[in-house]
């Protein structure tokens, strides 16, 4: 197919593209090969502070928050559509920007990503607060209202589900919103921020600030007169968004953070399907049949494998490896595309050489898989200790970690055995050891004979380092908006 013409490199503030303040610019790098594919504006602090003002503004004094709910439900719905009719070209820009397989992204991210904005258009309509007793000749009600001006800095593995999975409940709440795309990823957020406009988003409601974490995301972080912070990123930089937020405004953070998910399967399962999974639980997002090669934070890294079917499953997996296609993002017949820049794939290379370093066996992969670009091949390591950096440390790359285990209760203390709590998978037919492991596992979701299955409606976020607060569902909505109660005499006299 041919590659997608970039229209749009600059920042959006205010319904308007423009430059940045210091005119500078950044490359954004096709992972296929490390060739530049545009100079993209690079926003700072200067351009931070006009797309919060513009953002302010909007707040304070446009329609959109005293919009009738069923008009931002309307332009919500014009702006999925407009995705929808804009599939193709979103999705180009997401294989282009992060090597994510161009099929996959046509036929389930990027309709995902609009879905997600229609789930929320249907809730901006159903915010309300409750009427309340009250002592004496009282009553109280709460109100429901939009948090104010929202800043949501978002990573690169799912660039434009990411998007509309910050912006929908934003909208729906009326809030007004900065987003800060990741460097690597910048393409598709111009691009969303271009369809909004078509959809007749006032002025404002929605700036786009393209630039650097450690410039651009730090002063989304430490702004005065940004309300809330929605981050998705590295626990590394969570702490600093959480940092800054308490060392100016106070503002209320929510962090989705790294990972190093359990998949744990019983020995009484067909090994066939869940080899399958477990293989899908480690390549999801960069790999066919399901979406960038293990660049998730959910991703089934820590296999445990019960010792019965521990042998014969590794003979399983090792046939879906021969198998699995390494290659061009845009080649329907390829498994996996290539890891989305080379600070990733000099991380996730050094991972592997560390263990090997430290004693485990390496069972396939392990190597670059071709000689340019960011390729690197399915990699399996066996006898993993849980005390290996491998086994402890998130990769975020086609690498799994095999290991044996004899009981449910060794199976929950290893799973368990993390700073991490995002998600886990159970496989079992045993209905008792299903519901006790996913009792016991501390991780923000758990999945029980499946893996990956997302929805809109399911809230998402992590427990212990992962962090905290709810992506998705009715509980996301909630985080854009805050109570205020209302009390007063119930006959109109002074109380
Ligand atoms: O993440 P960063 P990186 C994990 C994964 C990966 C590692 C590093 O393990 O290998 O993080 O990836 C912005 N203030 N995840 O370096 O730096 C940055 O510009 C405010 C897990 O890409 O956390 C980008 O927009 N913002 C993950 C976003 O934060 C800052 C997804 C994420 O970048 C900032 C991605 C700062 N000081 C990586 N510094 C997941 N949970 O899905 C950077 N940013």
């Amino acid at each position: 197919m041919a590659l997608p013409k970039i229209k749009f490199t600059q920042l959006f503030i205010d319904g308007q593209f423009v430059d940045a303040v210091s005119g500078k610019t950044f490359e954004t790098i096709d992972p296929r090969n490390g060739e530049v594919i545009a100079k993209i504006a690079e926003g700072d602090k200067d351009d931070i502070d006009l797309a919060v003002k513009a953002a302010r503004h909007a707040f304070d004094n446009g329609p959109w928050p005293r919009f009738p709910p069923s008009e931002r439900r309307r332009m919500m719905l014009k702006f999925a559509d407009l995705i929808d009719q804009n599939m193709e070209e979103l999705a180009a820009l997401d294989s282009l920007d992060a090597g994510k397989l161009y099929s996959l992204g046509k036929l389930v991210e990027i309709p995902n990503a609009a879905e997600k904005l229609r789930y929320y258009a249907g809730a901006a309509d159903k915010i309300h607060g409750s009427t309340l007793k009250m002592s004496g000749q009282l009553h109280g009600y709460t109100l429901r209202e939009p948090i104010g001006v929202v800043g949501l800095i978002i990573p690169w593995n799912f660039p434009s589900q990411m998007f509309t999975m910050k912006v929908g409940p934003a909208l729906a709440a009326g809030c007004t919103m900065v987003v800060k795309p990741a460097e690597q990823t910048p393409l598709s957020a111009l691009f969303l921020a271009h369809l909004a406009k078509l959809a007749s988003l006032p002025d404002g409601v929605l700036n786009v600030v393209t630039g650097y974490g450690h410039s651009a995301g730090a002063a989304v972080s430490s702004h005065m007169d940004i309300d809330k912070v929605s981050f998705t990123g590295s626990t590394e930089v969570g702490r600093l968004v959480m940092q800054a937020a308490a060392a100016t405004n106070l503002k209320p953070v929510t962090l989705e953070l790294g990972g190093k998910s359990p998949f744990i399967i019983f020995d009484d399962v067909d090994i066939d399907k869940v080899a399958d999974l477990a293989w899908r639980a480690i390549t999801y997002n960069k790999a066919n049949p399901i979406p960038i090669f293990g660049e998730i934070c959910v991703a089934g890294t820590r296999v445990f494998v019960q010792e019965g079917i521990y042998d014969a499953f590794v003979v399983k997996l090792l046939e879906k490896v021969e198998s699995w296609v390494v290659g061009d993002p845009f080649d329907p017949n390829v498994h996996q595309g290539p890891q989305v820049d080379e600070k990733q794939y000099n991380k996730i290379l050094s991972y592997i050489e560390i263990g090997k370093k430290e004693g485990a066996t390496l069972l396939t992969g392990g190597k670059p898989a071709a000689n340019k670009g960011y390729y690197i091949e399915p990699t399996i390591f066996t006898d993993v200790t849980d005390d290996m950096t491998i086994a402890k440390e998130e990769i975020f790359g086609p690498v799994m970690s095999l290991m044996k285990f004899k009981s449910v209760e060794e199976a929950i203390k290893r799973g368990n055995a993390t700073k991490y709590g995002l998600a886990a998978g159970v496989m079992t037919n045993d209905l008792n050891i299903a519901n006790t492991v996913s009792r016991s596992i501390r991780a923000g979701i758990v999945w029980i004979n499946c893996y990956f299955a997302f929805s809109d409606t399911l809230p998402y976020g992590g427990y212990k380092m992962s962090g905290f607060g709810r992506d998705m569902g009715m509980e996301s909505l909630e985080s854009y908006l805050q109570t205020k109660s209302v009390a007063m005499p119930i006959h109109n006299s002074p109380w």
